[in-house]
């Protein structure tokens, strides 16, 4: 079995409260913390909704919870054993057995299921609440191109309850979640239910538990479950925008009793019920897709200017200084302040923001306080996932005191990232890993990598990994040159006459392949992107950050080739990065490849584009965008 990293347990973070509302008025809601990812974000949105929260810190704060929210994030093997070894396990079963209101999120909802098969070959156990097992999404699928599908499953769904009514929906008090919106999931596992059988079977425990069901490619799983006062979203309503804050805001408001009155939308009540297996709305059905949104990040490269003031700066291949000025001093780029762009981003609709520290390889990432600050201030005011790059490493301070990689990251998700991206340290951990297969050294995977430590402790969902690829051009004037080619890159090589970027046309005759780079590609590494692409999966990284030096900041579009080449090598997701300069870039990338979200940095920064106007377009041409309704908070 799979053991937990308990060297990552970390202190509860401090978040100030709001002030003026006086307890007495309101329930006593309490968070049960076991120490990993981030919740910071359910602490700041809860404050930002005007709410007070204590944490569990010993079993009588369960008695005298009015209401409990348990946001699990990470894995849930974690979750179990940290609920086990803190005796934590039989209070929590206690209190939601009491009758007493419980929201679980993400890990929150799974923990009550039976079992997890996380940690195969042996199910780890669950609170055993609902008698269903949790299972893994299949990344092979029949429905989707190729016979593919990503795993985690990861951005912005929506949802449909899993009973229609007869009488009005408004007749559902209280009424937690609106229908038509999109959350935001990211998780591997799920409440999988098989749509033909086990629903009709009238002992499936799970029918009197479901409340919404959601669909990735072909397969349909439980999204939420709400029975009398257990209420879990597997999706992170703190994370999903204005419409997770509006749910978070009903479930508050809601006093205990009616939260905890018998549920009048599961199976189990009188009325009669219909099971619906599939999205019954055709407004919010995702046909011929795998049911998420395509995802619009936009990324902030953050560094200190020459004055030493924090700035987003932007560069130009990857070069942030301005090309002249009259007193010839190249001044870095200054595009704005970090957290107020990255607040104008939130309200443009982003669906990610990312924050590059571009020059962390200049200091210790822990001792970077502006940049943990950074996170901390974007994360009281942005609702939506936000990961960090830059210095995710094993380091040593100054004074030599050694830090590792998990606890580089650690810091991060207690401030409020949601995902680390890891750059330069990815490109040596592949390296190491690929000399080791060659050594015939085993166990290949050492366990010890950033990469291996910080999935293992939060799940493999946390772990971005940020490629920085330059084009090498071959020398085809030599006849001789497809022989000449070192074969082992031969997998990143393109041919200009086959190239599907919008500019191949310049590329005729041509051939390239994608090396990689390491400190901002400063540094060329003999290994290409599909190496590293494929080594990083390995090594347990959740999703790829696909940059391009070439590209970056020249508006001449994704490169598709690239974005082509690591879609194929990989089953984790790909954010194509670089080139963005118009709408049609993203409707490009999208229509061209499979990846599933698009990163842009300049066009946003100089107001060129709006996200919002991006979306329209992707909308008018059929792809499906997260809209939201930025009236609601
Ligand atoms: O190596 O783990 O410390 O991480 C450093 C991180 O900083 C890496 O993710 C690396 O990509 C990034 N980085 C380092 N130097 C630079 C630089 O620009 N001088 N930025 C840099 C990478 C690329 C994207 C940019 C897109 C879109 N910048 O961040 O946002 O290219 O831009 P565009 O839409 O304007 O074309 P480590």
């Amino acid at each position: 079995m799979a053991q937990p990293a308990t060297d990552t347990i970390l202190p509860i973070p401090q978040v100030d409260q709001p002030t003026g509302h006086p307890r007495e008025h309101k329930p006593k809601l309490y968070i049960l913390d076991y120490g990993a990812g981030n919740v910071r974000s359910l602490a700041n949105s809860i404050k930002k909704l005007g709410y007070e929260f204590e944490w569990i810190e010993d079993d009588s704060d369960f008695d005298k919870a009015e209401k409990l929210i348990f946001p699990g994030v990470g894995a849930f093997s974690q979750a179990m054993e940290s609920l086990r070894s803190s005796g934590r396990f039989d209070s929590l079963l206690e209190y939601i057995k009491s009758g007493k209101p419980y929201f679980g999120i993400c890990i929150g909802m799974q923990v009550l299921f039976e079992s997890s098969e996380e940690t195969l070959p042996e199910p780890i156990k669950g609170l055993g609440v609902i008698n269903h097992p949790i299972r893994k999404f299949s990344s092979r699928d029949d429905s989707l191109l190729k016979g593919k599908k990503t795993v985690p499953h990861m951005g912005w769904n929506n949802t449909w309850k899993a009973w229609s009514t007869t009488s009005s929906e408004s007749d559902e008090t209280p009424k937690v979640m609106l229908d038509g919106e999109d959350y935001y999931f990211v998780h591997s596992y799920a409440a999988l239910i098989d749509p033909s059988t086990s629903i009709s079977d009238s002992n499936s425990p799970i029918k009197d538990f479901a409340y919404t069901l959601s669909r990735y490619g072909s397969e349909i799983y439980v999204s939420s479950v709400k029975k009398d006062n257990v209420f879990a979203t597997q999706f992170h309503p703190e994370k999903s925008g204005p419409a997770g804050l509006d749910l978070l805001r009903r479930w508050l408001e809601a006093s205990p009793q009616s939260l905890s009155a018998p549920s009048s939308t599961s199976a189990s009540t009188s009325s009669p019920k219909t099971w619906q297996p599939t999205n019954p709305n055709p407004s919010t059905q995702r046909k011929g897709g795998n049911g998420l949104t395509k995802r619009i990040v936009a990324c902030l490269d953050v560094r200190s200017n020459d004055q030493g003031d924090l700035v987003v700066t932007k560069g130009d291949q990857y070069d942030v200084r301005e090309k002249s000025s009259e007193d010839g001093d190249n001044k870095v780029r200054n595009l704005g302040k970090p957290v107020e762009l990255s607040q104008r981003y939130y309200l443009e609709g982003a669906d990610e923001i990312a924050f590059l520290n571009i020059t962390s390889f200049r200091s210790s990432a822990l001792l970077d306080q502006p940049m943990l600050d950074v996170v901390r201030n974007a994360a009281e005011t942005v609702f939506v996932p936000l990961t960090i790059g830059g210095g995710i490493k094993d380091t040593v301070d100054p004074d030599g005191t050694p830090r590792s990689a998990l606890e580089v990251a650690g810091a991060y998700f207690r401030s409020g990232a949601d995902k680390v991206s890891i750059g330069s340290e990815a490109v040596i951990a592949v390296e190491q890993l690929l000399q080791r297969e060659r050594d015939g050294v085993e166990p290949v995977l050492s366990g010890k990598t950033g990469i291996e430590t910080i999935s293992r402790g939060y799940g493999n969902q946390a772990v971005v990994v940020s490629i920085d690829p330059k084009r090498v051009y071959v020398d085809t004037i030599n006849p001789n040159w497809k022989e000449d080619f070192p074969k082992h890159h031969l997998d990143s090589l393109i041919v200009g006459d086959e190239a599907t970027s919008r500019t191949a046309s310049e590329e005729r005759g041509k051939a390239w392949w994608y090396q990689c780079t390491i400190s901002g590609g400063r540094d060329v590494r003999d290994i290409d992107v599909v190496q590293l692409a494929k080594g990083v999966e390995r090594l347990g990284a959740g999703e790829i950050l696909l940059n391009s030096v070439d590209r970056d900041g020249s508006g001449k579009g994704f490169d598709l080739d690239l974005v082509n080449l690591v879609k194929n090598a990989v089953s984790i997701p790909v954010v194509s990065s670089s080139g963005a300069g118009s709408p049609d870039d993203f409707i490009e990338v999208f229509q061209k490849t499979e990846t599933e979200a698009a990163l842009a940095a300049g066009i946003f920064h100089r107001k060129e584009v709006g996200i919002d106007q991006v979306k329209e377009r992707l909308e008018k041409e059929g792809l499906p965008v997260r809209r939201c309704g930025l009236n609601t908070i």
